[in-house]
């Protein structure tokens, strides 16, 4: 029996057959090269088990720069179905299949390349598409193999009957987040801490985030999470709604295409009550819920610092804001900012214990703490590990300097900090991941203008301090 039907000897190019020979015994189909005379070349591969495969797809344009691209080809068999994509907007209508460029990976310079992926399903075979066209133009120039179609039988060794991996980024290992007791758990159900960095705001630090940061984010620093921080006021989502919007937007595709988590922080802080900005906090996440829905690595925060309010304003706020979001996105962790600017109460006098009586109505929630090392010491810690033990806690944000955003690193008590929150498995996300002129800049002035981002020669004193404690290995359970 032929299992692996081969495309036709026009479309072929053998250097990836003869690959998938060598990989038989993990069922890799063929890559097909679809090479056009002047427009494209794309390269196809994919991941098999019994059901279901993971296809790698790989555009080069040889045609006219492009701003913006459409992908299409057709599944030889009908069996065969996209189940989930990624860095495109795939849509499938009986077996044709389009893959729409997304924001950030539309240009595409002459020569230039992107890689797009998707999690199919197939019953009967699972051959590889033979045709590939880029805006119209069919990537099937007519290149004749330089090497004959290989005759050899297809791998006898059957499929593994269980899904490869998928990948060792944090999203790919842990999955699906969602809290359990005090914690928050993987998608074996096992607590587990994301470490990562926040943006500064949008407003004032977009040109910090590009490839080659999160680049460095995701492969140099080994963060799990992106916290994206989206200011309302201060010249922020207010003044330009539709263009914030798309901004968290984008940055939560280029996180999920480095498999990172993104926590979506709706930055309220001026004026300190949340409710100023209820009706926008709903326009916002019915938005940006509705958009990710179907991703499973968005978290969403939503009031950063509240200050000047009572704890039942907060919980009002937060009931009416979560529903919003749980009507597009059913599964996905909401956390909720605490009183005295996310410090449990602690900053204006109070403490934990006003959540803890009256929580918030709803489920697959945390609360927010934040602290500034130099600032807050030992009482704030010693609430926070007390909250801990019986609210589910996540350290959205929080500075190695003072709560000014600037002065000097204080390691000792951020060093204490960290211990604590990695021994309460407490997830966390640093001010800031930008190259503001403070000291809670992890880059110095000026390293968002140039094009490096990985290392140390470019991060001060904060950088190199949170780098060192994100890039440790995470060890996160999977069984
Ligand atoms: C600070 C920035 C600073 C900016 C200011 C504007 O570091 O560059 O001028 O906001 O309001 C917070 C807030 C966060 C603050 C940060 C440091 O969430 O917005 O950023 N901080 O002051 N809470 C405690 C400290």
């Amino acid at each position: 029996m032929k299992r692996f039907p081969r495309p036709s000897r026009r479309h072929l190019a053998v250097a990836g057959a003869v690959g998938a020979l060598t990989l038989g015994a993990t069922a890799t189909l063929p890559a097909t090269n679809a090479m056009a005379a002047t427009g494209c070349a794309v390269t196809y591969t994919t991941n098999s088990w019994a059901g279901g495969f993971t296809a790698s797809v790989t555009i080069k344009n040889l045609g006219d720069a492009v701003n913006g691209w459409t992908l299409g080809f057709g599944f030889p068999h009908s069996g065969q179905r996209v189940v989930q994509g990624w860095s495109a907007t795939f849509n499938q209508t009986g077996s044709a299949v389009t893959a729409q460029s997304l924001s950030y990976n539309g240009s595409l310079a002459t020569g230039a390349s992107t890689n797009i992926g998707f999690n199919g399903s197939w019953t009967g075979n699972n051959p590889a598409p033979t045709s590939f066209a880029l805006n119209g133009t069919v990537c099937t120039g007519g290149t004749t193999p330089t090497t004959a179609p290989p005759t050899t039988a297809p791998p006898t060794t059957p499929p593994p009957t269980t899904p490869p991996p998928g990948g060792t980024t944090p999203v790919a290992i842990n999955g699906q987040l969602r809290v359990c007791g005090v914690n928050l758990c993987n998608q074996y159900g096992k607590p587990i801490q994301l470490r990562g960095m926040s943006t500064h705001g949008l407003q004032w630090f977009s040109q910090c985030y590009n490839d080659a940061s999160l680049d460095a984010l995701s492969k140099d620093w080994l963060a799990d999470l992106l916290r994206v921080s989206m200011y309302v006021q201060e010249d922020g989502y207010e003044t330009d709604p539709a263009g914030f919007t798309n901004r968290v937007n984008t940055l939560v595709d280029e996180a999920t295409e480095r498999g990172m988590y993104a926590l979506v922080d709706f930055h309220t802080l001026t004026p300190g009550d949340p409710m100023f900005n209820l009706a926008r906090a709903k326009t916002f996440f019915a938005a940006v819920s509705a958009r990710h829905a179907s991703k499973n690595n968005v978290i969403y925060e939503i009031t950063n610092e509240p200050n000047g309010v009572s704890w039942s304003t907060i919980k009002n706020y937060a009931e009416q804001v979560i529903p919003v979001i749980r009507a597009n996105d059913p599964d996905a962790v909401v956390v909720v900012g605490t009183r005295g600017w996310s410090s449990l109460g602690v900053s204006e006098g109070g403490n934990s214990t006003e959540v803890v009586n009256s929580p918030v109505n709803a489920g697959n929630i945390m609360y927010a703490f934040h602290f500034y090392a130099a600032s807050h010491r030992d009482n704030y810690r010693a609430e926070l590990e007390r909250a801990a033990a019986r609210l589910p806690m996540f350290v959205t944000e929080f500075g190695t300097v003072t709560y000014t955003g600037g002065g000097a690193v204080d390691a000792a008590s951020s060093t204490a900090w960290l211990d604590l929150l990695d021994r309460l498995k407490i997830s966390y996300a640093n001010w800031t991941f930008s190259d503001a002129d403070e000291g809670s800049a992890a880059y110095r002035p000026g390293t968002c203008y140039g094009g490096t981002y990985t290392g140390t020669a470019v991060l001060t004193e904060s950088g190199t301090f949170m780098r060192n404690r994100i890039r440790t290995p995470d060890n996160f359970p999977t069984s």
